[in-house]
């Protein structure tokens, strides 16, 4: 499949998945579920079952997953939607990372990470990682998490199907910038 179709399904399926299920007549069940069924019925981009499967398979980022059957198909984290999802509860690593941007940093400096309209603030386990993450909104910026301290103060980590690590909230004296 052509590089631009497969992006473009790909964004298709984070925009149904994560945020706007109804925008093509899709409910999503406990966990982020939907009908692969619907989808492929439902899309305005029409895509065979098959290109549906490669763009899963091959996603840079895995960010879907489908169930045994191949019936189900889920986004594995950045969900928007007001829906119920589990996520298995891991001790973090020592450190985690924040990538994000120059504009933001006061506000974050004061506030600390908020989830805004995800469901998490999402950290990650490498400066790498984090760096792409950041890079989307602007002029980077990496932070580093004392995330060894903050689990033993009692906050509760996940760790998605796809290893990136949720937390709710994340308080600015446990933030500090990294050099890059
Ligand atoms: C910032 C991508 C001001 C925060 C990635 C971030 C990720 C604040 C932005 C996933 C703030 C939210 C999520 C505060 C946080 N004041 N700004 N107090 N607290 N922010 O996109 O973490 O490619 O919702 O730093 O890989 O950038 O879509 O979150 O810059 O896993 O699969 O508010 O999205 O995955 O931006 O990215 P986002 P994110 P996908």
């Amino acid at each position: 499949m052509n590089k631009k179709r497969e992006i473009k399904i790909s964004k298709f399926l984070s925009y149904v998945l994560r945020h706007k299920p109804q925008s093509i007549g899709l409910s999503l069940e406990e966990n982020g579920w939907a009908s692969v069924a619907e989808i492929l019925q439902n899309s305005k981009i029409r895509f065979s079952f098959d290109e549906l499967k490669y763009v899963v398979d091959n996603n840079d980022k895995k960010r879907f997953s489908f169930n045994d059957d191949l019936t189900l198909i889920k986004a594995n984290q950045g969900h928007s939607v007001n829906v119920a999802l589990a996520f298995q509860e891991i001790t973090p690593p020592d450190i985690l990372y924040h990538g994000t941007a120059e504009q933001f940093l006061s506000s974050i400096q004061e506030k600390g990470l908020l989830k805004r309209k995800r469901h998490h603030v999402h950290l990650s386990k490498d400066i790498p990682t984090a760096s792409k993450v950041g890079k989307r909104h602007g002029q980077l910026v990496i932070l580093s998490i004392d995330t060894k301290k903050m689990h033993e103060d009692g906050y509760t980590f996940y760790l998605s199907d796809n290893d990136v690590y949720l937390v709710d909230y994340v308080p600015c004296h446990y933030l500090s910038e990294s050099k890059l």
